[in-house]
């Protein structure tokens, strides 16, 4: 039975935080791995969203109907839903309070509360989202206004912006940019346009290694020797600061070699005007001007501004956790879940696990990289469950399918030693192969395996392609 009421003085032996792609998959796999009444699961909203599928919204490509599911349709049966939202954590009570002032106590806990969308940290982004020619497909509210947007444009400056902090997806903003591109010349109107790609990313490239990370070995000449022995890009800087190695992942458009060759000349061959160490800080919908503040090598504001006049602006929107996680104990000095990378354990409390976009690891923040965080928390979890110790170590995969036009997709997959990819052909080139996988495909694994808790990721698939491929 599942229960979308009040729920006074609950205990659940296993508490899910969350019922987006993460929380919705971990309560699925172990509702049907405990008994009735187990588990509980904690999330507010009514109506929930398929995001990857907002970039097709955002193109014309796909209704935001189609992407849209009713949480009580979702919530896994033998598990009971609390519609209500995390306040506070009280983790030494392994307790949790309620918006509602229920309190809910639990002896397992699997952290699952994505990232926010902080318009509100640039002046005037709220509002100028409901003024002409403002838009953002981060948002189910304003993901409809861009394709609006596009075929009502008629000249000038079409602009798109890259925050500066993590961001889910964060290919997103480029592909916005991109299929824009596609439909401006489809409607005959692109030689009117300057398209200007904005990022707070830096044009040296940077590799963010993930060995390194988990063993602290950032900044010294051992680990820029070991980052070399794999080859993949140039390194040019080192920094301890966490938040930029979310940042520096992708550089100014990817950071494989392969897809960021690609990505280049598909921003080459589209005329897009990359600016690199732009971050939109203020929006002036009276005079349809968005202000940069100019960043030095450190991400760090220079004091120097630069406007540019807009016709069209697309907002990558900052992000952050969600407040009661970023005030709670569970967090390092980003605000973001501190685990141990491998495990997904929390590092202060052993009983809790963290899954998808609200934990620190450095993987890119995608749908795709929580069927692997499942995969791994469903094993880790279980054995802490039976008394034993973690035993499975997260793989650091991530895929992030660019879609470079309205038919053409670069199915990006990477982890931290490079391409990961599944099918024996070159995903660094845009196809229209992997365009239909991105259309049709990836919604089906998505509605029916990963919030289900069937699908675990790629890699056996992986595994056997790479026999077919050394063959
Ligand atoms: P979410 O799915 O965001 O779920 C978090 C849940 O926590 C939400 O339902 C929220 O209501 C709930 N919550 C928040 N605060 C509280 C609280 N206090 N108490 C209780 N519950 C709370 N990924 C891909 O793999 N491929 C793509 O092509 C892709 N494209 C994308 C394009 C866009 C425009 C966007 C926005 C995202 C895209 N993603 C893509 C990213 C993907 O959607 C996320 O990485 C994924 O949804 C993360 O899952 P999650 O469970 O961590 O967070
Ligand atoms: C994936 O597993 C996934 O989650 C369901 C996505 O999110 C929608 C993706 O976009 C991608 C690319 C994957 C990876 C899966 C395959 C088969 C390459």
């Amino acid at each position: 039975m599942r229960t979308s009421t009040v729920v006074y003085g609950k205990h659940f032996k296993l508490l899910v935080v969350g019922g987006g792609a993460g929380g919705l998959g971990a309560a699925s796999k172990f509702a049907r791995k405990l008994p009735r009444g187990s588990v509980g699961i904690i999330e507010p909203r009514e109506d929930h969203y398929y995001q990857p599928g907002f970039t097709l919204v955002g193109g014309g490509l796909m209704s935001l109907e189609a992407n849209r599911g009713k949480q009580k349709d979702l919530i896994p049966k033998n598990a009971t839903w609390i519609q209500d939202k995390v306040q506070k954590f009280e983790p030494a009570k392994n307790s949790v309070k309620l918006r509602g002032g229920d309190e809910i106590t639990y002896d397992y806990m699997v952290i699952a509360m994505g990232v926010q969308l902080r318009y509100d940290m640039i002046k005037g982004a709220k509002e100028a989202l409901d003024t002409p020619g403002v838009c953002s497909n981060y948002s189910p509210f304003y993901v409809e206004k861009h394709y609006k947007e596009a075929m009502n444009f008629k000249g000038g400056n079409a602009l798109y912006t890259f925050p500066n902090t993590p961001i889910k997806c964060a290919g997103a903003p480029q592909k916005a940019c991109y299929i824009t591109d596609s439909i401006l010349r489809q409607r005959g109107v692109r030689d009117q346009a300057h398209m200007i790609y904005a990022t707070s990313l830096k044009r040296v490239r940077f590799l963010l290694c993930w060995d390194i990370i988990n063993h602290g070995a950032i900044g010294n000449q051992k680990s820029k020797k070991k980052i070399r022995k794999h080859q993949l890009v140039t390194i040019d800087c080192f920094d301890n600061n966490i938040l930029k190695q979310y940042n520096n992942f992708f550089f100014h458009l990817f950071g494989i070699e392969s897809y960021l060759k690609s990505l280049e000349k598909v921003a080459r061959d589209k005329e897009i005007d990359v600016r690199t160490r732009r971050n939109l800080i203020e929006v002036n919908t009276n005079d349809r001007i968005a202000t940069f503040e100019l960043l030095d090598e450190e991400a760090k504001p220079t004091g120097k501004t630069e406007q540019i006049e807009y016709s069209l602006l697309h907002i990558g929107p900052p992000c952050s956790t969600p407040e009661a996680l970023r005030n709670s104990a569970f967090v390092d000095k980003t605000g973001f879940m501190d685990v141990d990378g491998g495990s997904l354990q929390s590092k202060k409390y052993p009983n809790v696990f963290g899954v998808g976009d609200c934990m620190n690891t450095p993987n890119a923040k995608t749908a795709a990289a929580v069927s692997s965080h499942l995969k791994t928390i469903e094993k880790n979890l279980t054995q802490v469950m039976q008394g034993n110790r973690p035993c499975m170590q997260y793989d650091g995969y991530a895929s992030c399918p660019l879609v470079v036009s309205t038919n053409r997709v670069i199915l990006a997959e990477f982890g931290p030693r490079g391409a990961m990819e599944t099918t024996p052909f070159d995903q660094s080139k845009p196809t229209y192969w992997a365009y239909l996988m991105k259309r049709y495909f990836m919604p089906a694994l998505y509605w029916n395996g990963l919030i289900k808790g069937y699908w675990n990721g790629p890699a056996t698939l992986r595994n056997c392609t790479r026999l077919v491929k050394s063959k």
